[in-house]
């Protein structure tokens, strides 16, 4: 009998790389699937060296899902690229000293190496690159749309900008006060700004997107804890607006509210520094002191808001119409100039900020109750009406850096000057005719941030010099670049057409394949791209080019991974990249030593050790099979403890990988192969030639265990099945076992308890545990009447028969 050969992982999973690519079954037919599974991962933003182990947990977690469901029969479909454009790639860049179209080159190469070696089910007909021109034609392309349907406008707003990375940023890539990728303190500018109306667009059908977007969380199939960051991102607040007289003009300001029922206790009325009454309110004593604090204001970054009070008197007041007192209006950063209406109505006996500053700066308090009544009577007199307002801001689209998709549009000074363009409200304007696309991005040799508020790009006269598309003058073209997030915001349209030239998604093919099945990334993503990708996808359905409004049917957020206890960061220097460990244990090793860390949802501690014990055991499964045609299962117990074990497995297995409990199920498997290595006959060589010797439960079990573990170590699976076991290629399309109720019903039965060959007891158990040896013999040890035979006596030797016996062989 022939012996199989040891087990070289590196061998073995390139063979079968090479086989599967070549044999193209992760390449499902686009056009003529008939069981359309789209299982996406969230593709790389290529920033460091290369992807680190953090990545690979998420891609190797969803591709389980999708081998799984490819096993049960779909066309499944896991493509991947990168979202290589943006400030992540241009800092690399940066740092390294190279040009980021060239390193892009280098990085894409060493990806789509990294990404090959860990085994994914990835077509690899299918990749994507958000900086690739055939890509981002379409990226603007979506821009230009936009525009056209007054979803995107133009505005000066005060801005986050990081002082070091020399960009604005959205409020959400602030923390505490600083920004998101290098840790400085944010500070604010004023700057003109490309925006997408995410807060404040209204559908063909009148309504609000972010109404839309709040309502639809009940229909998709989330992450609870995602659902929850995205509701409160939008952060609808009902409540009312109320106009306050100012004192002797005939001008109104308004406030937002949600508890009008406390006007009756409104002693002061607050301006964000922002707030355009802010000019108009401060008397001529007041303007130096108001300057300087908008000044200050301004400088603070937003960790400060949270601080100590401050503000400062305009010299205005406005009448509080139930009170009908004069009441003062102040200036004071704690007071938002994006949210509401920039301006609120001092309540210090019922809220708490406001109780602080009118301690602070001797306002005075009244302590009257709430008036339910009043409510009615706002609407009545006509002081106010009732108002949703939303946590949601419009998205800030423009990025004045280099490395982005340029921003197709034109600005004409002289058609401005005569408020011609191509829309009404934004005179001087035009977006890129749609033949003209791509604008593509110009080989800039400095191409790093100036820090003046301009892109890179408006130094390039070759660049931004062009024709007014209205009158043909010289014009400009806009100089910014888009936010990343727009690239990732549609790109899982692109991938099913990547081969369509003529549109961004083909209609048919998109209607096939999507909404997206199965979504898996990081709840690090709960609100930015997420909701990005909802609002693009309900504007796209809005328009026609869609037939669904919400993108991902299913989204699944995946654990972190953390490292002997510590967070994996660049900081830390305890940065894991996976190339060594596949190197070592190979890729099988690794994905399951990964997803056996804990639940997928929980993450996981990577440690060096455990590793090792991992490999140990997939090589045991390679040894049962390199061992299995000279020692074979022939004792008719055995065999029966087989199968009820083999089918309890793959009840176990398939529940585990639908609920993605990746871990118990590879615990399951393991049980599996440590019972199936116990059960064999190590005694020499007992077949037959036509192998009739051996019970065929043998043979199932050693059938299904490839399948089972073809999910998590799809090279080995390969082997098995094809070296082996001699099956055809590939296990990858065999069909998942399934298992029969039958076998697994659990029976009772009795165990004959003996010490020393001498009948002292019975058990009756449950047939799983009749079998586990330790169980038995713990259950006899603890049973009264059996206790007595064995106190005070050392052990000399347990003998079991599972399912039937166990006997205490006492010493002496
Ligand atoms: C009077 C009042 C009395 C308020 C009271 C609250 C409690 P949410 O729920 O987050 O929407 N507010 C309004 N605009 C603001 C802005 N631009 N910056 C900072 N605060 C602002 O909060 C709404 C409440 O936050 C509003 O209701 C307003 O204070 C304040 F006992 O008005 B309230
Ligand atoms: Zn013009």
């Amino acid at each position: 009998m022939q012996r199989l050969k040891q087990y070289n992982h590196l061998n073995v999973e390139s063979k079968w790389q090479k086989k599967w690519e070549d044999s193209k079954i992760y390449s499902p037919n686009i056009k003529r699937a008939a069981r359309p599974f789209y299982n996406l991962m969230m593709f790389p933003y290529p920033s460091a060296e290369g992807l680190h182990v953090g990545n690979t947990y998420a891609f190797i977690g969803a591709d389980i899902f999708g081998r799984f469901m490819r096993m049960h029969g779909y066309d499944v479909f896991e493509p991947i690229g990168l979202d290589g454009f943006g400030i992540h790639s241009e800092n690399y860049a940066i740092k390294v000293g190279e040009h980021p179209i060239a390193l892009a080159k280098k990085t894409k190469e060493r990806f789509y190496k990294q990404l090959h070696l860990i085994g994914n089910s990835f077509d690899w007909t299918a990749t994507l690159e958000t900086y690739d021109p055939d890509y981002y034609k379409w990226t603007q392309w979506i821009f230009v749309k936009m525009f056209k349907n007054g979803l995107a406008y133009r505005k000066k707003a005060s801005v986050n900008w990081c002082p070091s990375c020399k960009t604005v940023l959205a409020d959400e890539q602030v923390i505490a006060g600083a920004c998101e990728r290098c840790s400085t303190e944010v500070e604010s500018k004023a700057l003109d700004q490309w925006f997408f109306r995410l807060a404040t667009g209204k559908r063909p059908d009148g309504t609000s997107y972010p109404d839309a977007l709040l309502d639809n969380l009940e229909k998709i199939d989330w992450s609870q804890k995602v659902k929850i960051a995205q509701r409160n991102w939008i952060g609808r607040s009902e409540g009312a607006k109320i106009k306050f007289k100012v004192k002797g003009q005939k001008e109104e300001i308004e406030v937002f509210t949600t508890r009008p029922d406390t006007l009756n206790g409104a002693t002061f009325l607050v301006l964000s520094p922002d707030s355009y009454w802010v000019e108009k309110l401060t008397i001529p004593d007041q303007k130096e002191k108001v300057t300087e604090y908008i000044k200050e204001a301004h400088i603070q970054s937003k960790a400060e808001h949270s601080k100590a009070k401050t503000g400062v008197f305009t010299g205005s007041y406005v009448i509080n119409p139930e009170t009908e007192k004069d009441i003062p209006v102040w200036v004071a950063d704690y007071v938002v100039s994006s949210y509401g209406f920039g301006a609120i109505m001092g309540v210090p006996a019922h809220d708490e900020r406001d109780m602080e500053f009118a301690n602070k700066f001797d306002i005075e308090v009244l302590k009257e109750k709430p008036d339910e009544g009043l409510w009615k009577k706002i609407e009545e007199r006509g002081w106010g009406e009732k108002f949703t307002n939303y946590h949601l801001r419009d998205w800030l689209i423009s990025r004045q850096r280099y490395w982005g998709s340029p921003i197709p549009m034109i600005y004409c000074e002289s058609c401005h000057a005569e408020s011609k363009g191509e829309r009404e409200d934004m005179p001087g304007w035009y977006a890129v005719s749609e033949t003209e696309l791509p604008v593509e991005l110009p080989y800039i040799e400095d191409y790093r941030p100036r820090g003046t508020g301009v892109s890179p790009l408006a130094q390039d006269s070759g660049f931004y010099k062009v024709g007014c598309p209205g009158c043909g003058k010289e014009a400009k073209r806009e100089t910014d670049v888009s936010d990343t997030f727009l690239d990732s915001a549609w790109y899982f349209l692109r991938y099913p057409s990547i081969s369509d030239k003529k549109t961004a998604w083909d209609p048919e093919i998109t209607k096939k394949w999507l909404p997206v099945t199965s979504y898996i990334g990081g709840a690090e993503h709960a609100v930015l791209h997420l909701m990005y990708a909802r609002f693009m996808t309900m504007v796209f359905y809005d328009w026609g080019l869609t037939n669904f409004e919400e993108p991902f049917s299913r989204f699944y957020a995946h654990g972190l991974l953390i490292k002997e206890g510590a967070k994996i960061s660049k900081s830390k220097g305890n940065i894991i990249v996976p190339d060594q460990y596949i190197e070592k244990y190979g890729a099988d090793t690794l994905r399951t030593y990964l997803m056996f860390l804990g639940p997928y949802d929980a993450g996981g501690d990577f440690r060096d050790t455990g590793i090792e014990g991992m490999h140990r055991f997939l090589k045991r499964a390679w040894t049962l099979y390199e061992k299995h045609k000279q020692n074979l299962v022939t004792k008719k117990e055995d065999c029966n403890q087989i199968t009820i074990k083999v089918h309890q497995t793959i009840k176990k297995v398939t529940e585990d990988i639908q609920n993605l409990r990746y871990n118990t199920a590879i615990a399951a498997i393991m049980e599996l192969i440590n019972l199936l290595y116990d059960r064999v006959e190590t005694k020499g060589t007992q077949v037959s030639d036509n192998g009739s010797d051996y019970c065929k439960e043998w043979e199932e079990a050693l059938k299904v265990l490839p399948q089972l573990l073809a999910p998590f170590a799809p090279h080995l699976a390969e082997e098995i099945w094809v070296e082996a076991l001699g099956e055809k290629f590939s296990v990858h399309l065999s069909a998942w076992p399934e298992y029969n109720p039958e076998f697994i019903k659990d029976k009772e039965v009795t165990i004959i308890v003996q010490v020393d060959a001498r009948l002292r007891g019975e058990l009756k158990l449950s047939e799983a545990l009749s079998q586990d040896q330790h169980s038995v013999e713990e259950l006899a040890q603890k049973n009264s009447k059996i206790s007595g035979w064995l106190k005070g006596k050392k052990l000399k030797n347990t003998v079991f028969v599972p399912g039937k016996l166990i006997n205490f062989v006492l010493q002496g």
